[in-house]
């Protein structure tokens, strides 16, 4: 961090707790952080912390521009587990229909239509707890599919075993995406079904098959501020930290434990972006669920903190996502471009 660009930043806010590791496997140098010190992060002037996430935003990702990644949900609804977010656990009543996987077709027509309107990211989403070794095979043949189309590839299918994760990768996965969704003291809080570790266990899967990771959280599910600071902390200090850190605002649906949560102040949800992107400098950061609560204006401030990834499509997994051209317009509006087609995806 260069200090000049950081005006009132405590140096202790502004750096990592340390620099080292020799085990570090990427290429990025492995830096710690301290709850303590995430949290002070999030509680700078907001003005301040802006500036500091501007100037690591432009110094890491001087073409500016914003990955455009297209959701499917592949295999919808009545799922065991007792996320209490989640519209798709069978042990709410939200009125969501539990349906099988869809036909490789019907997975390759979505895949091109997201192509064709112009994302470059395409993430297949299961309503699992942990697939079976005959969805691994039917995973595996879409993925190589959609591969096959130009788009990278991602997948979000539970827990996953080291096995797995490798079937997986030989089908020709790039990204795989599993949330840790909020601090380890918070968790049971939000489910009971799994634990934290269980978590960490599917990320160091995925991370051994030389699979990316795709891994963020939800803000606004009644969680503490230092449990966002929990949250961001475990994402940064993952060694390496993860490729794409989705940020959810979580969606109330009728029927899930937290619909009632307390609203985020917008203000607040821009700063957990700015502290991604400060903590991890050089992954995606995705503006992710919950932009059609934010509005133009909330969601330009997340630019202007770092976010450089969205979701595109009018639909997400189960809920509704601003409409492709809406979004097309407020990218025209702010003079940000998509992101080219990545070379060999
Ligand atoms: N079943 C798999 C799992 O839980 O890992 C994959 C699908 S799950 C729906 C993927 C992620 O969607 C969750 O980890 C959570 O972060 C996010 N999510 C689910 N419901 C949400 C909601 N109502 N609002 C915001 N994010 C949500
Ligand atoms: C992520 O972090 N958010 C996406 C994706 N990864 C799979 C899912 C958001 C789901 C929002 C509620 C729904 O539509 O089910
Ligand atoms: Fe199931 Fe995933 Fe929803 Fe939890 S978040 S209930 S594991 S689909």
């Amino acid at each position: 961090m260069n200090q000049a660009l950081s005006p009132s930043a405590p140096e202790a806010v502004a750096r990592p707790l340390t620099f080292l590791s020799p085990k570090a496997t990427s290429a990025r140098p492995t830096q710690r952080w301290s709850v303590a010190g995430v949290q002070a992060l999030l509680d700078l002037p907001f003005l301040d912390l802006l500036w500091q996430a501007q100037a690591v935003h432009r110094q890491h990702w001087p073409a500016g521009d914003i990955e455009l990644a297209t959701l499917l949900s592949v295999k919808t609804g009545g799922c065991p587990e007792n996320c209490g977010y989640c519209p798709q656990s069978a042990q709410f009543d939200t009125g969501v229909a539990a349906q099988k996987l869809l036909p490789l077709d019907e997975v390759l027509a979505a895949a091109r239509a997201a192509r064709e309107a112009g994302a470059t990211r395409f993430c297949m989403g299961a309503a699992w707890r942990a697939p079976k070794e005959r969805d691994i095979e039917k995973m595996a043949e879409r993925i190589a599919a959609v591969k096959a189309l130009g788009l990278e590839t991602c997948a979000t299918l539970g827990m996953l075993t080291p096995a797995q994760a490798q079937a997986l990768k030989a089908s020709g996965l790039d990204y795989y995406n599993h949330n840790l969704d909020t601090a380890p003291e918070y968790y049971q809080d939000v489910v009971s079904t799994r634990q934290y570790q269980d978590r960490l266990d599917t990320l160091q899967a995925v991370r051994g098959a030389g699979v990316k990771v795709c891994c963020g959280g939800i803000i606004g599910m009644g969680e503490a501020p230092v449990h966002r600071a929990g949250l961001l902390a475990q994402l940064a200090n993952l060694d390496p930290y993860p490729e794409s850190v989705p940020i959810n605002s979580l969606v109330p649906v009728p029927g899930t434990p937290l619909a009632g949560s307390a609203p985020v102040d917008p203000l607040d949800f821009v700063r957990v972006i700015a502290v991604a992107r400060i903590t991890m400098p050089r992954a995606r950061v995705r503006l992710s669920a919950g932009r059609q609560q934010l509005g133009d204006a909330v969601q330009a401030l997340c630019f202007l903190a770092g976010a450089n990834s969205i979701f595109h499509g009018d639909q997400l997994l189960v809920t509704g996502n601003p409409e492709a051209e809406a979004d097309e317009r407020l990218l025209q509006r702010l003079g940000l471009r998509p992101a080219a087609r990545v070379e060999g995806a």
